[in-house]
């Protein structure tokens, strides 16, 4: 399933074919149904990459710098509950501080970052091997949102790290098996380290996803662009624009892209028209209670070992361990 491809001494890239045909099937499924949508992953071309990490540096976008500053507090504590050595994934690029601050606590022998950017990827996993050389990295280009695999590196102890509450871009029965999927991978005794997103005013949520610069709608319209550079498609991105709002009885975030006149567009010579106002659901962000988290996670088999939140309890990290 993988070819394995030595990249220097110490990275070894691990790909697991995500196709053309795939994106092709699920962008006409959404495009489809009932109410238009598109899955969140094909945000993640490389422009979209680097979007979405502009936006982790917006000031209304509270998540990022509220985590990093629970992990910088609490790192020591974390790192006794992981335990040094053995080995640590990510489900991410690995590109941020984050990661860092955990690989300089916790040392481990082997760090396996995986993400659907294939660029992204292979840019931060080079950028890390450089910076820890006593460190063997394992990229794993697979779409997580499905099932994926990564190499049996045989016994240890095996630790995963989901920050930035990507789990929340799930709904919560796909979160549920995506977690599930994890507790799996890490084994019995291993454990998961997640930032989970907390659900608190609306003007704060519907803030952080309507940002002043316009940086989520340019992130939210670049998946457009990305459909037309991969399939034969001719979406005009003049004629969407962002939207973003607080869904209260599902307790999530939805961006969508509204259609601002009536039009039609063809992918892969097939034609599906557009109304002016209808919406293209592109993304559902969830937020949850540190409560409702660990009933999710105790239905994936992790039980919850410790957690921390902000004073503001803006934003929550847990500590489970797979049972
Ligand atoms: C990656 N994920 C956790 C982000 C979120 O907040 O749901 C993606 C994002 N979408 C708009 N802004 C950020």
């Amino acid at each position: 399933m993988y070819a394995s491809v030595v990249r220097k001494q110490s990275i070894y890239l691990h790909e697991q074919e995500i196709t053309e045909v795939s994106m092709g099937t699920e962008v006409h499924a959404g495009l489809s149904a009932e109410q238009k949508q598109l899955p969140a992953k094909f945000f993640y071309d490389k422009q979209g990459s680097e979007l979405f990490d502009a936006i982790t540096r917006l000031p209304e976008y509270y998540q990022t710098r509220t985590e990093l500053a629970l992990l910088e507090r609490n790192v020591d504590e974390i790192a006794s509950l992981m335990g040094e050595q053995g080995y640590l994934m990510e489900l991410g690029s690995g590109s941020s501080t984050k990661i860092r601050l955990l690989l300089e606590a916790l040392e481990p022998e082997v760090y396996i970052p995986m993400d659907i950017s294939r660029e992204h990827l292979i840019a931060s996993a080079n950028r890390l091997a450089d910076d820890y050389p006593w460190l063997d990295v394992h990229a794993a280009c697979v779409d997580y949102s499905q099932h994926w695999d990564v190499p049996d590196f045989g016994p240890g102890r095996y630790n995963a790290f989901f920050p930035g509450s990507s789990i929340g871009n799930f709904v919560p029965d796909k979160a549920r098996a995506l977690l599930e999927q994890v507790s799996k991978l890490v084994g019995k005794g291993g454990g998961l380290l997640i930032g989970v997103d907390l659900k608190k005013d609306v003007d704060i949520l519907e803030a952080a996803y309507n940002d002043a610069r316009g940086v989520t709608a340019a992130f939210n319209l670049n998946m457009l662009r990305h459909i037309n550079e991969q399939l034969d498609a001719d979406f005009d991105l003049d004629k969407f624009e962002h939207e973003a709002v607080y869904n209260e009885v599902e307790s999530r975030i939805e961006m969508h892209l509204k259609c601002t006149q009536a039009h039609k567009v063809s992918v892969d010579d097939v034609v599906y028209e557009f109304e002016q106002g209808e919406t293209i659901h592109t993304e559902n962000s969830y937020k949850y209670s540190v409560e409702g988290f660990q009933h999710l996670a105790g239905k994936a088999g992790f039980s919850p070992v410790r957690h921390w939140c902000d004073e503001a309890e803006l934003f929550s990290i847990h500590y489970l361990k797979a049972a």
